[in-house]
């Protein structure tokens, strides 16, 4: 007889969490996550789960709370996703960031030396990592140089993951994961407040678009296949640490050329004589600069080369970038065409 598999989930709430919670109760894994204290609830993502998972209480911030719940939890399985993850604040919030991202792995780290040294061990960590790239394409093997506190934070836990395997031998892995998005990724990411954007302004909700950098390149692919990546590494044969992503790059102008066209609106990139709704003379849809959305360091360029993952997990992604525009434009379009504003 097999015994069911038991996950722990930090970051249950998140995008990558709602993902990673259903991928593990449809393979029959008893999910339990770990929620923070809020004056409001945060579960929208995992409402239509949440009769099927349990949850427990805890912070990274407090040690007792994370040893207490990998007690409970008795996990075979804990996937460290919880974490300040928008690069922005973090100069806004640089302790903070600290706190969570980087200090909170070690709290966790320390839950699972203590509480289930055999549980095998998931940290996320990304491809912000690499910063001012070194090389290009970047793999498992390119030099780190991280632009944002954010990026020093998950430097940071990269590192203490790979010490606690190196250590203690825990199954600890670091997946070290480009940007992935989806319809429940959070309003202030970029792919997301496009197609967010966008559809107000189809809808008659908005006029224009404002937005920082356009000529940084990402490697986007979908949460839905990357979440898929963290469990076969906790799968695998041995701990190790990958990189996932597409292997592909494109601007943040190409994604609003194709968010747009997707919504078959016309744009166009400045203007002036434009009318009370924000359209050039043309009737063209006008997306603005706005200094605000730039940062103090950019990160200009990241590409993925996800051959380990390819090779040794066998992971490859299944959706593409005109699938994943289509996909969050559509949700969101159909999200405020019903009404709704709220999101996940
Ligand atoms: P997300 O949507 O911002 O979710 C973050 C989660 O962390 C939320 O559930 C949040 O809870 C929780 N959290 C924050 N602070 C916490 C604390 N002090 N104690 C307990 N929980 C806390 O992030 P995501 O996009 O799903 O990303 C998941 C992880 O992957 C993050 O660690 C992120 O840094 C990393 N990552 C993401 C990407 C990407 O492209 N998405 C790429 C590489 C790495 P609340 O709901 O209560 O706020
Ligand atoms: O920015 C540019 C911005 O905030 C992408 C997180 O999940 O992925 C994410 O971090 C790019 C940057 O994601 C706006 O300057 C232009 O170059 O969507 P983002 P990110 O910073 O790449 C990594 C892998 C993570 O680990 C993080 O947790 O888009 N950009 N204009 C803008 N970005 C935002 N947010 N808003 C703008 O108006």
């Amino acid at each position: 007889m097999t015994t069911e598999k038991r996950a722990l989930v930090t970051g249950v709430t998140g995008q990558d969490g709602s993902y990673l919670a259903e991928l593990l109760l449809d393979r029959g894994y008893r999910v339990y996550g770990l929620v923070r204290r809020s004056s409001t609830t945060t579960f929208q993502r995992i409402q239509h789960i949440q009769d099927r998972m349990e949850l427990l209480p805890g912070d990274l911030l407090d040690q007792n709370s994370l040893i207490d719940a990998v007690r409970c939890a008795r996990p075979d399985e804990v996937y460290n996703l919880a974490a300040q993850s928008f690069v922005q604040t973090s100069w806004n919030q640089p302790v903070l960031t600290g706190e969570f991202t980087a200090l909170g792995v070690t709290r966790m780290l320390e839950a699972v030396r203590l509480a289930a040294p055999e549980a095998r061990f998931y940290q996320a960590s990304s491809s912000e990592m690499f910063g001012q790239v070194r090389e290009t394409p970047q793999s498992e093997r390119t030099p780190f140089h991280p632009r944002s506190p954010y990026g020093v934070a998950k430097a940071y836990g990269h590192y203490i993951t790979v010490n606690y395997r190196e250590s203690y031998g825990l199954y600890a892995c670091s997946g070290i994961l480009f940007n992935h998005e989806s319809p429940r990724r959070g309003l202030e990411f970029v792919t997301r407040k496009i197609t967010d954007g966008a559809a107000r302004i189809r809808l008659g909700l908005a006029s224009d678009l404002r937005l920082g950098n356009l000529d940084s390149q990402r490697d986007w692919g979908f949460a839905g296949d990357y979440v898929d990546a963290m469990r076969r590494m906790l799968s695998a044969d041995h701990a190790d640490d990958y990189v996932v992503g597409t292997g592909l790059t494109h601007t943040v102008r190409l994604f609003v050329e194709s968010a747009f066209e997707a919504l078959e609106m016309p744009l166009t990139w400045e203007g002036s004589g434009l009318d009370e709704v924000g359209r050039d003379p043309d009737g063209r849809v006008v997306v603005r600069l706005d200094e605000r959305f730039c940062r103090p360091a950019e990160v200009n360029l990241l590409l993925a080369d996800p051959t380990r993952a390819n090779r040794e997990l066998g992971w490859t992604p299944k959706v593409d970038l005109a699938g994943l525009v289509t996909m969050m434009v559509k949700a969101d379009y159909d999200r405020l065409a019903s009404g709704r504003e709220s999101s996940g």
